[in-house]
């Protein structure tokens, strides 16, 4: 019987990463909103890095990037993390490479990137990636991105409702107690997630930044279908990722 397990934050994924080689990483408050949202508003590859240097170096050869720390758009960077933002560029970024850093998500995307297969979560591409994870016949480990390494409640409640799916299925079964918590915190939150969430510490936070409509945003299940994929570095959509003609990954991006 396969495994799906909820790992609450990257400083816990030591002890969870054993055995698993599918890891879907989830940043709903807002990196991974953004990346299932870029890709699916037409942006063809994000290039996430941990750390704002390298996505310095990047920017410097010409790639567009985008990059947030606390909130807020690093100075110098053409974007930040806000999924709202990358709808309204959607049509000067069509085709492009876009590199990415946040605080937390871009930092769990990089500590899963040696597993075989790494996909993206968050509440907005809910049913596509969990009806797409029922069909793999493979252990799942859903990790948080949490808050600077601290747990999070809006990725542990989007966390509870993939394990619960993937339990309900009878494929699957929970051993920790981070799973069995995140479905029963999933359950409490779900006939009301937007005001359950009134209590997220970092949702006071994006309020207090005035971004209001991204938290609306990343709060709205299922209005996205695309499921990022990792492929040689690269978050890519899903059913694009064999796709020969894809680009090289040093074709150089066109000026902006
Ligand atoms: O931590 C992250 O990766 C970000 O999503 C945080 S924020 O929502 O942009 O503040």
């Amino acid at each position: 019987m396969n495994h799906v397990e909820v790992c609450f934050s990257p400083a816990d994924y030591a002890l969870y990463e054993s055995g698993f080689e599918l890891v879907v990483v989830i940043d709903v408050l807002r990196a991974t909103s953004a990346i299932c949202t870029a890709l699916e508003n037409g942006i063809a590859r994000i290039k996430p890095v941990a750390q704002v240097e390298e996505a310095k170096k990047w920017q410097s050869k010409g790639f567009i990037a985008a990059a947030e720390r606390n909130g807020e758009i690093v100075p110098g960077f053409d974007m930040g993390n806000s999924p709202v933002t990358f709808i309204e560029k959607a049509p000067q970024l069509q085709g492009e490479t876009v590199v990415l850093t946040t605080t937390n998500g871009t930092k769990a995307i990089d500590i899963a990137s040696d597993k075989k297969t790494v996909v993206i979560g968050a509440l907005n591409n809910l049913d596509a990636l969990s009806n797409w994870l029922l069909k793999q016949d493979e252990s799942v480990l859903i990790l948080g991105s949490g808050w600077k390494d601290k747990f999070n409640l809006e990725d542990t409640i989007c966390a509870g409702a993939i394990a619960d799916k993937l339990i309900s299925s009878g494929n699957f079964i929970a051993d920790e107690d981070s799973t069995v918590a995140a479905k029963f915190i999933y359950r409490s939150a779900r006939d009301n997630m937007f005001s359950f969430l009134k209590a997220s510490s970092h949702r006071r936070r994006l309020r207090r930044l005035n971004l209001n409509d991204d938290v609306k945003y990343c709060l709205t299940p299922n209005n996205v279908t695309t499921i990022p994929i990792l492929k040689d570095g690269f978050l890519v959509p899903l059913n694009e990722s064999t796709n020969e003609n894809s680009l090289p990954i040093e074709q150089a991006p066109m000026a902006h």
